[in-house]
């Protein structure tokens, strides 16, 4: 393997527990307002869950990008053009990927993931569905600069990165990221990107409250993965989900809220809540045009074409990797 390439690195403890996230709830859990980090919310249940969420009524974003996939095909077909090198950064199990394939004739297709497990297996489904298109999984963490297999060198690249996951970053987070995809695709390439749009703002807590309560449990199983990985005893029936919307950084914000004091242990830590304290488990940032371009451009990226579902609920986003350029 070349210098760079990504090699996935889980730290497991003799349990077989990953010992980022123990580090990483405990640190959570010790600060004055307590937090989790959203990433692990996925694992195979949360991962479960979260597909449930991609369907329900309430949750609008997959239905809105779906829509606009399958309604633009020839806008990407003649804007995009054939021969690029697709490059998915997290290759879910989308059934976005196909759509986008079909429509603009790809040379390669290149998923991204740092969950080798999920990577050959969509690397494995989309090679069945498009036969004679070379697939060349990469299992890596594109948070850093990946190094592309040699056999796309010389092909011009496409990124992918739907979903709205962007917003999941807060600001200098989703920054650095685009700057490093980027750094992945080279000077010059193009990247497709879903962003969330704010809304009315019920519409947005709905979308994170569902009636069925899937989302509910989405966020509870955090809790019960920390109880079930980590020796814990959290009191997860004194725990109410709650999504809310934080006008200041424009995004949703998903809450365990404590109902009553209550205290627990976790790796053998102590720790104790108030009544109405809060463990934050995942930020969702929504964005207007305006502010989708700034934070396009203070990436490296110049928006160059926007494309919204029918009801203006969502968009996806047509960008060109920018050299930088001095003032003005
Ligand atoms: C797919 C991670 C972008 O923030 O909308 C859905 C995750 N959380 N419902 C989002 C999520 C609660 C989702 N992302």
């Amino acid at each position: 393997m070349k210098a760079g390439t990504g090699i996935k690195l889980v730290d497991l403890d003799p349990r077989g527990v990953d010992r980022n996230f123990r580090a990483e709830v405990l640190a959570g859990l010790s600060q004055p307002r307590k937090a989790i980090p959203a990433r692990w919310l996925y694992d195979d249940a949360g991962s479960e869950l979260f597909e449930k969420i991609t369907r329900l009524p309430e949750y609008y974003p997959t239905r809105a990008e779906t829509q606009i996939l399958e309604a633009r095909a020839a806008e990407f077909a003649r804007l995009i053009g054939p021969g690029q090198a697709v490059v998915e950064f997290g290759s879910g199990s989308s059934l976005k990927t196909p759509l986008l394939l079909a429509a603009i004739t790809p040379a390669a297709y290149v998923p991204l993931d740092i969950s080798g497990d999920f990577l050959r297996a969509a690397a494995a489904d989309l090679a069945a569905k498009f036969p004679g298109m070379p697939v060349h999984p990469v299992e890596a963490d594109f948070t850093k600069r990946v190094h592309l297999p040699d056999e796309v060198d010389s092909l011009p690249k496409l990124g992918f990165f739907p979903g709205s996951t962007i917003g999941n970053l807060v600001p200098r987070t989703a920054i650095d990221l685009l700057r490093s995809m980027k750094e992945t695709l080279g000077k010059g390439s193009l990247l497709l990107i879903g962003i969330d749009l704010i809304k009315d703002i019920a519409v947005l807590e709905a979308a994170y409250d569902d009636a069925a309560g899937v989302t509910a449990e989405f966020n509870l199983n955090l809790a019960r993965r920390v109880n079930r990985e980590l020796d814990g005893n959290i009191p997860v029936e004194r725990f109410r989900h709650q999504a809310r919307w934080n006008d200041t950084f424009a995004r949703i914000e998903m809450h365990l809220v404590a109902q009553g004091d209550l205290a627990f242990e976790v790796s053998g830590q102590d720790f104790s809540m108030k009544d109405g304290e809060t463990i934050h488990t995942e930020n969702s940032h929504k964005f207007t045009r305006r502010s989708q371009n700034t934070l396009l451009l203070a990436g490296g990226w110049t928006p160059r074409q926007r494309w919204l579902d029918e009801e203006e609920r969502y968009s996806l986003i047509l960008a060109e990797a920018t050299a930088p350029r001095d003032a003005p």
